[in-house]
């Protein structure tokens, strides 16, 4: 059997002698470019020249060196007759070692001088094609693509007799494919930055790799920032202003939202983004007169149409964490919608599409830099999601759990059909249908609670009513605080819902912001002093008196039935003490916990109804 033979190419020669001369030694046949063989026989280890196996000279100034099938030919024959044929008949000798490292792209495009010309000079043709060869036939060949593993595989050469093992082969032919896939990320990267069509449809090539330049990160100092796929088009463009990083993780995480809003629930659906979670979320159920003073649409002209609800619950649960939101809604953005929109201090809005109507009035909101994203509602992401932290890569399946009734069909409660007509001047309650456990109006809260969590940075817990969150404890490491977050916000809506609120005297030209701080001021019953309190009261003809221990009380008695759900299980019975002090009547969590019982018991005690769901949603 003649002797093995080992190619040699490398950019990097870091420890290429010690290597060159170990194989040798071991009777292999050394092989390779030009200034690699080079380096090795002025170091007197005899070594032959590809050219002396192609025929062919390195040519176009070095982009082609290797590209023969003489040498690819030799990589990429396996042990079979029908390959070993072919290689007698071209008098092709298989090759049995490739040793490569490639130009230093990354290196060259980070100097500050780099030009275009000099940076695609530096992609690599021939080594990647050496590495991939030689990685895709590691059923026979080895491939050294790190200076590193040199002095271990001759080791490995000389204890096998020329044999390393087909493990280490298919460890080292992992390592050269992950530098590959490394190494041509680099170069579409660049390629990106450099060529790629901004977000203007005009400039759409089909099939094109589509990126958007963000003005900046997460913070003004973080620059470059971009949003790109890399492959098709993005789903999204800019009809008006131009998003920034975090309004784009709003837009997108919410009108995932809402579309699976509106999908479980057959309703139009809107969501008010914060910091990338929902402040407020909701299905288009129709306000009573009450609900339309608590959210501030009372006074809109335009008949509110169901979309125009689903906002005005979502923009309206939570006013002052809602205030500079990010909306999204699951349908057309109407005339009605926009008006509500157009009163509101807001960032951004991402939508299927507008009406010309609606899109003018967004279009004038901000001087005309308000952020307008119009969605392509038929795009579907990817199964697999991955993004960096630190330096490292992440992956995971997508969240692609499905919420709908069928979870919530696990009630492990001894109550487990409560049907509690909504407070207030309901328009829509009617007794619950017979066959189904929870009542629908329950079913729809559960859902609106749970999705919103699906998309609520965890810890997280949400309470809802009438189709729209009315409390969410977002982002907390503990369960309890998380739950508490949540039932303070709801109880503050809830006696936002006070006649005596209702009735502030404000004085004419209060502004909307200054009339929901002042509000929120009222009903968290903030002990105001000094130049605060002259502020507050100014605000008002008559100074209105606080609320009263027994006022609260008394309100919150009349607020029941609503749902809570919580992105984990309950650790504690705490949390269902808890919700109940908010109202809440319908559980929903997953069970695994080792107090579940506890927890079922504690539930039994005030007569709710808790489903255990199997189905943890936590969200980063
Ligand atoms: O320009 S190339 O893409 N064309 C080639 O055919 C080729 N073959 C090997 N670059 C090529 N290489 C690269 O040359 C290797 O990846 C290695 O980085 C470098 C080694 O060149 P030399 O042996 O002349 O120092």
């Amino acid at each position: 059997m003649s002797e093995p033979i080992a190619l040699l190419s490398v950019y990097d020669k870091t420890n290429l002698l010690d290597l060159a001369s170990g194989l040798h030694g071991a009777g292999v046949r050394l092989l390779g470019s030009g200034g690699t063989a080079k380096k090795i026989r002025e170091a007197g280890i005899p070594i032959k020249d590809v050219v002396d196996i192609t025929k062919a000279p390195e040519m176009l100034g070095g982009r082609v060196k290797t590209l023969h099938p003489a040498v690819h030919g030799g990589i990429l024959a396996r042990s079979i007759p029908s390959d070993e044929a072919d290689l007698k008949a071209q008098q092709i000798s298989p090759i049995s070692i490739v040793v490569c490292n490639l130009y230093p792209f990354t290196d060259t495009i980070a100097k500050p001088n780099c030009t275009l010309a000099d940076a695609v000079e530096e992609i690599d043709i021939g080594g990647v094609t050496l590495l991939r060869a030689a990685a895709k036939n590691h059923e026979r060949v080895s491939i050294l693509s790190d200076p590193a593993d040199y002095a271990e595989f001759l080791e490995q050469w000389k204890a096998g007799n020329g044999d390393v093992g087909q493990a280490t082969r298919s460890k080292l032919a992992l390592k050269a494919f992950e530098q590959t896939a490394a190494y041509d990320e680099a170069i579409s990267g660049y390629f990106r930055e450099q060529y790629a069509s901004s977000n203007l449809p005009k400039e759409r090539l089909a099939g094109s790799v589509q990126r958007t330049p963000l003005r900046y990160g997460a913070n003004p100092h973080q620059k470059p920032a971009q949003a790109f796929v890399t492959s098709g088009e993005l789903p999204f463009k800019a009809l008006c202003g131009s998003p920034g990083y975090i309004n784009l993780l709003d837009a997108l995480n919410s009108y995932a939202l809402v579309k699976e809003l509106s999908e479980a629930l057959n309703l139009p659906a809107a969501a008010s983004f914060k910091h990338v979670s929902p402040a407020g979320a909701a299905v288009g159920l129709e306000l009573n007169d009450v609900e339309k003073k608590v959210y501030g649409v009372d006074d809109l002209k335009e008949p509110l149409t169901p979309l125009a609800s689903a906002y005005a619950r979502a923009r309206g649960a939570d006013r002052m964490s809602s205030f500079g939101d990010f909306i999204a809604l699951s349908a057309p953005c109407d005339l009605a919608t926009a008006r509500i929109i157009s009163r509101e201090v807001s960032d951004g809005i991402i939508a299927p599409s507008y009406s010309p109507e609606a899109l003018e009035i967004l279009a004038k909101k901000k001087g005309g830099k308000y952020c307008v994203l119009q969605i392509d509602p038929a795009y579907k992401p990817g199964d697999i999601e991955t993004r960096q932290v630190y330096g490292i890569s992440l992956q995971q399946r997508r969240n692609d759990a499905k919420i709908d009734a069928d979870l919530f069909s696990n009630i492990v409660t001894k109550n487990k059909e409560v049907a509690l007509p909504y407070s207030l001047h309901d328009t829509r309650y009617s007794p619950h249908p017979v066959g189904i456990q929870l009542t629908n109006d329950a079913l729809t809260d559960l859902i609106v609670a749970t999705l919103a969590l699906k998309f609520t940075q965890s810890n997280s817990v949400a309470y809802a009513y009438r189709g729209a969150i009315v409390g969410i404890g977002a982002g907390q490491q503990s369960r309890i605080h998380c739950t508490r977050l949540a039932g303070t916000k709801a109880d503050l809506w809830w006696l936002r819902h006070h006649p005596r609120v209702l009735a502030l005297p404000f004085k004419k030209g209060v502004k909307r912001p200054e009339k929901a701080n002042a509000i929120d001021l009222f009903v968290a019953g903030e002990p105001l002093e000094g130049a605060e309190r002259a502020q507050w009261e100014a605000l008002f003809e008559a100074v209105p008196s606080p609320l009263t221990g027994e006022e609260r009380k008394e309100h919150a008695a009349k607020l029941d039935g609503v749902a809570c759900s919580s992105d984990a299980f309950f650790p504690f019975p705490d949390n269902v003490h808890r919700a109940r002090r908010s109202g809440v009547r319908f559980l929903a969590a997953p069970s695994g916990s080792v107090m579940d019982e506890e927890c079922v018991k504690a539930a039994d005690e005030h007569g709710m109804v808790f489903a255990h769901t199997s189905l943890r949603l936590f969200h980063h």
